[in-house]
């Protein structure tokens, strides 16, 4: 056959660039960017050309597997979905609904098949014990969505296109290529805010690659953005700078948020956070000149103890300096399809605790901070069997050796996962889906969170293997073999695959009267452009009334344990650093080390070290450190590097492919270490239940 080019959104991150895929005779030839993507205007990251690595990838598992006495073996998918269902229903029969638990990893909102099949057999299955990914990411920003515009979903994104000043904390989008924020080639438009006059601040304890570009940067020492941002506001308050413009007429709290913030000044906050009155005075002054502002919060003030506190306050302060739904500042995607869902389907909080910590369930959910202690802890209730899907919280999620141990003991495991790693080797069933370039792919979430309102959808481009199956499939036939009903193959009905579901949602979708159908997608391989982002409140609101309370009880109550800590700063301990994390271009969380065209070059897992810290331990340039934190030690090379707050060390995550029973040949060679084998499970956001990832209390020293 002639080369042929295939159009397509890469689903590797939130970015969602449009690809243009040359290929013959069912092998891909290259993979470039789709400079006919209106959004995407032809940009593609180092990411991309992974896609095919994964395709092509020996490693992958395309057969289910069974774990036996002799080591994995390979089975037909009737019988081994036969045998997973029979297996869970087991340990129900025996120790109820609750004595299962889910756990779903980053790629479940990057596949729109289990996207949209999970939850189905999610009620099947019956468990309050559902954990996710989002509460080692994002649950701040849920949290506060929910209490501040009456849905977790409801997330406002920065107008990048539109905006003349971009206030950036805790986010690196020139590498990570944008979170909370869908905004491929965000390097370009990051230089066009510039190129028209604008500014672009990053505050940040690594001088980032985005740092490197921006106007300025400034560090903050990790977990205290919340004593930044609530003197900002104080800042706004106290020199009359508020302006609440056309919210004023539907917002509440402004006396009470007033009331909350006025014994935060710059003054007051300077020594704890390590940034200057002045510079702190000056940040919120500027947000509130800007004619087009917004400042945006991601990773690094999510995954803290105050997370919840500053993603209201972000929030709050787009709203003071009248940015929040305006052009330029902080808005509302309109997406095709949306996201939201019947009124109350996410508005849960609190209606149950987890039994070992009794941390409180958000959304559904529960804390993965708190799987391993629910799995280890005998007892009425312990949990005996798990389900993961797209996720390695082996390597993802804090203390992984202790839930890394716990697995182990499980009862009954089974993943759906395309490889057998660090997680999946402790299963007794793996499950692996078509993936990539063998799926249809509409990106359910991403355009919800996009910068401009767009629509793409494409056909896979590869058939699936003769025997594989696809994600939606895999859970289809679990949610009818756990059903109440006797399973019968012949007379099952087929499993309603996700286009008819986005075909539906497409059509009952804000663009469904002007005939936006999956047809019409289908009809425009490089994907729609539907506009800008439009003002949405007060409609949008779904709160009582239609009101934005600035000040939510909940939030304000929470301002208590920021005021202890602000009394109390936690002392470190003699020659203690905090850790962060980073984001490397050319990785993705846990699991694309085995893509070969990824990993060469230097080692990337590195502890980054600014040079006077190292001179304070005596440490010389790539010499191997043992890094020492309450809950474990690892060993890797050093960097010395004055990007580093002084006091401030920093790894990434996603590494540590040393353990045995895994079959990542390419990954084992550059097997690095985990972070979060140093991260601390007690460590969390009270409020949301996220974990605090950053600032870990740690030792470094020569090994
Ligand atoms: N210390 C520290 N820890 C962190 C972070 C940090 O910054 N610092 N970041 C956190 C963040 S933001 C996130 S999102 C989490 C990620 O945490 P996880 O989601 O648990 O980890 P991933 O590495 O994304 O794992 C993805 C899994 O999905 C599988 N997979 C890939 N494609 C498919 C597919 O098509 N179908 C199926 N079924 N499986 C597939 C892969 O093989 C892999 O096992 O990590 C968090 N952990
Ligand atoms: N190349 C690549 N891209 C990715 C991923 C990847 O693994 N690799 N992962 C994807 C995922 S799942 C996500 S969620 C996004 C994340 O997207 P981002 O949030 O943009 O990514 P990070 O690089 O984790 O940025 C977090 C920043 O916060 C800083 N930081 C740490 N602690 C603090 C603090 O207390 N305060 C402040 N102000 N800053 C702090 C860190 O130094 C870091 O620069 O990236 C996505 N894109
Ligand atoms: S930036 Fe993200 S979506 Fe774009 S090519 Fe890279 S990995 Fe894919
Ligand atoms: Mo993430």
């Amino acid at each position: 056959m002639d080369v042929q080019t295939h159009y397509r959104a890469c689903n590797l991150c939130e970015a969602i660039c449009g690809l243009e895929i040359k290929h013959q005779d069912g092998r891909v030839l290259g993979i470039a960017g789709d400079r006919q993507d209106p959004f995407s205007r032809g940009h593609i990251c180092p990411k991309a050309v992974g896609l095919q690595d994964v395709y092509e990838d020996p490693d992958r598992l395309r057969r289910p597997l069974k774990r036996t006495a002799t080591g994995w073996e390979e089975m037909g998918w009737d019988a081994a979905l036969d045998e997973v269902a029979d297996r869970l229903r087991q340990v129900r029969d025996h120790h109820g609904p609750h004595a299962t638990a889910w756990y779903a990893g980053n790629p479940s909102v990057h596949n729109s098949g289990t996207q949209l099949s999970a939850p189905g057999f999610l009620r099947a299955l019956g468990s309050r014990h559902l954990f996710s990914a989002s509460s080692v990411d994002q649950l701040p920003h849920h949290f506060a969505a929910w209490q501040l515009f009456g849905h977790p979903l409801l997330l406002p994104v920065p107008d990048l296109d539109r905006t003349d000043y971009w206030l950036i904390l805790g986010g690196n989008p020139l590498v990570s290529n944008g979170s909370l924020m869908t905004a491929p080639d965000v390097g370009n438009r990051l230089k066009a805010i510039q190129a028209r006059g604008g500014r672009v601040v990053v505050v940040d304890p690594r001088r980032t690659e985005t740092a490197a570009r921006a106007d300025a940067h400034h560090f903050i020492r990790p977990g205290t953005d919340v004593f930044l941002l609530l003197a900002m506001a104080q800042v706004l308050f106290a020199e009359n700078r508020v302006r609440l413009g056309r919210l004023a007429d539907f917002t509440d709290g402004l006396g009470a948020l007033e009331a909350a913030v006025a014994e935060f000044s710059p003054e007051q906050v300077a020594g704890v956070t390590g940034m200057e009155a002045a510079v702190i005075r000056q940040l919120a002054r500027e947000l509130a000149a800007a004619g087009r502002g917004v400042c945006y919060g991601r990773v690094g003030v999510s995954v803290q103890e105050f997370g919840g506190l500053c993603l209201w306050l972000v929030s709050a302060l787009n709203a003071l300096t009248g940015h929040l739904d305006e052009p330029g500042g902080a808005m509302f995607a309109t997406p095709a399809l949306d996201v939201l869902g019947k009124p109350g389907l996410y508005d849960r909080h609190d209606r149950y605790r987890s039994r070992v910590r009794g941390l409180p369930e958000f959304m559904g959910e529960l804390p993965v901070v708190c799987l391993a202690e629910e799995i280890l802890t005998p007892g009425p209730g312990q949990l005996r069997a798990l389900v993961t899907s797209c996720g390695n919280p082996v390597l993802s999620t804090p203390n992984g050796r202790q839930l890394d141990a716990a697995l182990a003991g499980l009862e009954f495991m089974v993943s759906v996962d395309i490889y057998l790693n660090e997680t999946t080797r402790h299963a007794h069933f793996i499950l692996p889906p078509a993936t990539g370039l063998e799926t249809a792919h509409y990106d359910v979430s991403f355009h919800a969170l996009a910068i401009r309102n767009t629509a793409r959808y494409a056909e896979p481009l590869f058939a699936k293997g003769p025997d594989a199956r696809y994600d939606w499939e895999i859970f289809e036939g679990l949610r009818q073999r756990l059903g109440p009903d006797a399973y019968d193959p012949a007379t099952a009905p087929a499993p309603e695959n996700p286009e008819a579901k986005i075909d539906l949602g497409l059509r009952y979708g804000a663009y469904g009267k002007q005939g936006l159908t999956l047809d019409a997608l289908r009809a425009a391989p490089h994907g729609v452009d539907l506009g800008a982002l439009r003002p949405r409140l007060p409609q949008a609101l779904r709160t009582a009334g239609q009101r934005l309370d600035l000040a939510p009880p909940l939030l304000l109550a929470d301002l208590d344990r920021a005021r202890r800590a602000l009394a109390a700063p936690p002392a470190l301990a003699a020659g203690q650093l905090l850790l962060v994390s980073r984001r490397e271009l050319r990785s993705n969380n846990s699991w694309m080390h085995n893509a070969p065209r990824l990993v060469k070059g230097r080692n990337r897992c590195t502890l980054h070290l600014h040079p006077a810290d190292a001179a304070a331990r005596h440490l010389a340039e790539g010499q191997l450190v043992r890094v020492r934190s309450r809950v474990g030690t690892v060993e890797l090379p050093v960097e010395l590097t004055a990007s580093m707050m002084p006091g401030v060390a920093s790894m990434p995550h996603g590494y540590g492919h040393h353990r045995p029973g895994i079959r990542l040949d390419v990954a084992a060679q550059h097997a690095g270490a985990s972070i979060n084998d140093l991260t601390d499970e007690t460590r969390l956001d009270a409020l949301t239940g996220n974990a605090a990832l950053s600032g870990v209390p740690v030792w470094v020293e020569g090994v």
